[in-house]
């Protein structure tokens, strides 16, 4: 009802600025490369637009960028962010479906930024979108709660305006019409999520479904079926919903190719489950897969093994499975 069927807009990030192993930005070349571009085009039908390069976006990033309340690259991150952000906003203007692939997760302030923003013009402000965030980590350290300072932990803060900044080179360019509310963001796959994260996700009553809630176990988890019901039902019909999909939600032995794994985590089919679902919406409006790093991992499989994976994902979110 959102989106012209087959036309997707495609941006590809090769930007690894919000956090410190590089690699991450060498993803969409190595998505590419094995294939998901025939795949979209031949095996799903898309018409494709966008996908002839792999932005770098090496004007935009200074020579020197010291730290802003502790964030690291702080002037890069919010300068590509803001042109991640008109380019996904150009696309879905169109009425395209938005495919963008990172990149680390930093991305996502972008990505959000462009849909929410595309969402609000064309309901002349009636309808949000939602967000559904997959992920081993929860992204919504604000600059003082961060440990780090990687600006991969932050997307969430900053779309949500828990975390602000007046100024314009740090994303002080974000505006409300850029913005979610905490009541439309649903996690799933939580599992490394630092003290002063979990406090702000109490605190504002942010739906989050771990991997408890996710566990095969019935004790008193819900399996991944229920969490998908549950979580679509938190969101509501008739929602244009943002997936946002990081790839170290998978356990590490689908997707070990990532900067920060973490074991304990979704199996591959639980992924594309997880993605299938929300294509069934028929509200699905953009979709991210980040943090695949093709440099790194413990084996010589790895990257090859992560990158399979996430042309999966993307495959499913994008309707591969219907019969
Ligand atoms: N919460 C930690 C670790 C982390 C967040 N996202 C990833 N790792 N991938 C942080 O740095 O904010
Ligand atoms: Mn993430
Ligand atoms: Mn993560």
């Amino acid at each position: 009802f959102l989106t012209h069927p087959g036309d997707l807009g495609i941006v590809a990030v090769g930007f690894s600025g919000g956090q410190g192993k590089p690699g991450v930005d060498a993803a969409p070349a190595a998505l590419f490369e094995s294939g998901l571009l025939d795949q979209l085009r031949h095996d799903l039908g898309y018409n494709l637009h966008g996908h002839d390069a792999v932005h770098e976006y090496a004007d935009l990033v200074p020579q020197h960028d010291p730290p802003h309340r502790g964030m690291k690259n702080p002037r890069a991150v919010s300068a590509v962010t803001k042109r991640i952000a008109e380019q996904v906003y150009a696309h879905a203007r169109e009425g395209r479906l938005v495919l963008t692939l990172g990149g680390d997760h930093s991305i996502a302030i972008g990505t959000i930024a462009g849909t929410a923003k595309a969402v609000r013009e064309r309901f002349a402000g009636r309808k949000e979108i939602a967000v559904i965030w997959v992920d081993a980590h929860a992204d919504i350290n604000t600059p003082e709660t961060s440990g780090s300072g990687n600006v991969h932990g932050m997307p969430v803060s900053f779309l949500t305006g828990l975390a602000r900044d007046s100024d314009e080179q740090f994303f002080g360019w974000i505006g409300d019409e850029h913005r979610i509310s905490v009541s439309k963001i649903v996690y799933i796959g939580l599992r490394d999520v630092d003290p002063g994260e979990k406090r702000i996700l109490r605190e504002n009553g942010i739906k989050a479904f771990s991997m408890f809630d996710i566990d095969r176990v019935p004790i008193r988890s819900y399996g991944i079926g229920r969490v998908m019901e549950l979580a679509l039902a938190h969101i509501g019909a008739d929602t244009p919903i943002h997936l946002s999909f990081d790839v170290d939600a998978l356990d590490p032995m689908w997707a070990p190719s990532t900067g920060t794994p973490v074991r304990g985590g979704l199996t591959l089919r639980e992924g594309d489950f997880i993605c299938e679902m929300v294509h069934q919406t028929g509200s699905l409006v953009a979709v991210d897969l980040v943090e695949v790093n093709p440099r790194l991992g413990p084996a010589v499989d790895a990257a090859h093994d992560t990158v399979r994976a996430g042309c999966s994902l993307v495959r499913c979110a994008l309707g591969e499975t219907l019969l």
